[in-house]
């Protein structure tokens, strides 16, 4: 698979090693990261996935959170679980999938390219029912003086997605559930269009009638959506298995940018296929009218670390920040690490059409 663009600048921002586990456990991934222009600096909010240190043989060790935020270890049988691939196993007596390690959110501070000191990190660890299996995949908008942090939560409940707001990302109020159970890849505009609130999201059917798509709605307030219509289809003539928003949108002169992600199909060697980023137009003016998309992907698995690590062969954009006529890509890499790619805006441009 090759990118239709060419990397300008990367690099491997954070790996797991460099953070502070959380005690009995260890980090396993750090990626996923929401970006923000905060100050002069890049604010990232790191997807922080643990697993159990303790090992006991002939169990599986299943991590969940209590409401308070204090992570926990179930020990369930080998022969009662069914492994599913490194981030999921099925429970035998339920049917009922569970993951194998349980996220959190840290921030990070960075100036772009590289990243400050890990210490004193603040943390936002899950603390609802509907966080128990962890919280993950953070994507930041800021509109007008406050910054929108939406974010997937995983339980017995299913995969939703949940709402939090920050004026100086020291205190933060969280909002609760926007999309209910199956909805991730939440990104919301970073203006209000028409007076209203614009999100990209990824709701995701249990009886599949059509493949995973993008879906587009609207909000007074950020917190209820409606007007809900499909924005990407994810019909096409690759093997696509998922696609989902990936950063939040950005404004061009040639409509609203959004690169998202699609995942391919397996081979039979991987239990998870490669994901991509690919770029979409959207009309300034109705930004649920898809103009046109890349004629390829954007960013594919390139690096070493792209393609080694917990998943292989994952490119996974979920921040980005524009400056001049340069997008930097934040993305977590092979479901491992925190990395960004530089592109050029006019190239990204070009190779949408
Ligand atoms: C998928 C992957 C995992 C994630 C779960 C729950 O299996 O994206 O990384 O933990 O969904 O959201």
């Amino acid at each position: 698979m090759h990118a239709v663009v060419k990397r300008r600048f990367d690099k491997c921002l954070l790996r797991p090693e460099e953070l502070t586990p959380t005690g009995g456990f260890r980090v396993v991934g750090a990626f996923n990261p929401g970006a923000c222009e905060y100050g002069k600096r890049v604010l990232l909010l790191v997807r922080v996935a643990e697993m159990p240190l303790e090992k006991r043989c002939g169990y599986t060790a299943l991590p969940v959170a209590s409401e308070g935020g204090n992570l926990a270890v179930e020990w369930h049988k080998d022969e009662d679980v069914e492994i599913i691939d490194g981030r999921l196993v099925r429970l035998k007596s339920s049917g009922l999938l569970r993951l194998t390690n349980i996220s959190h959110l840290r921030l990070v501070w960075s100036d772009g390219f590289t990243v400050g000191s890990f210490e004193n990190l603040s943390a936002i660890y899950p603390s609802t029912p509907y966080e128990e299996y962890g919280i993950e995949d953070p994507r930041i908008t800021q509109v007008g003086e406050t910054f929108f942090i939406t974010y997937v939560a995983v339980s017995r409940h299913g995969v939703v997605t949940a709402l939090i707001s920050t004026d100086d990302f020291i205190s933060f109020k969280r909002h609760g559930i926007i999309f209910p159970t199956d909805n991730k890849d939440v990104v919301i505009f970073p203006e209000k269009i028409n007076g209203a609130f614009v999100a990209f999201h990824r709701p995701l059917s249990a009886a599949p009638f059509s493949p995973p798509e993008v879906w587009v709605s609207e909000s007074p307030d950020a917190i209820h959506w409606g007007k809900h219509r499909c924005a990407i289809s994810g019909y096409s003539d690759e093997d696509f298995m998922k696609i989902g928003a990936g950063t939040p949108p950005i404004k061009t002169p040639k409509g609203w940018l959004e690169i998202y992600h699609s995942s391919h199909r397996a081979s039979a060697k991987d239990t998870v296929g490669a994901y991509c980023g690919r770029a979409a137009l959207f009309s300034l003016e109705d930004p649920t009218r898809l103009t046109a998309v890349s004629s390829g992907p954007v960013l594919v698995p390139e690096t070493d670390y792209d393609k080694k690590g917990f998943l292989p062969n994952i490119v996974f954009p979920s921040g980005i920040v524009s400056r001049d006529d340069s997008l930097l890509v934040y993305y977590g890499a092979a479901d491992t690490f925190t990395a960004v790619a530089i592109l050029s805006l006019d190239d990204v441009l070009r190779s949408v059409v």
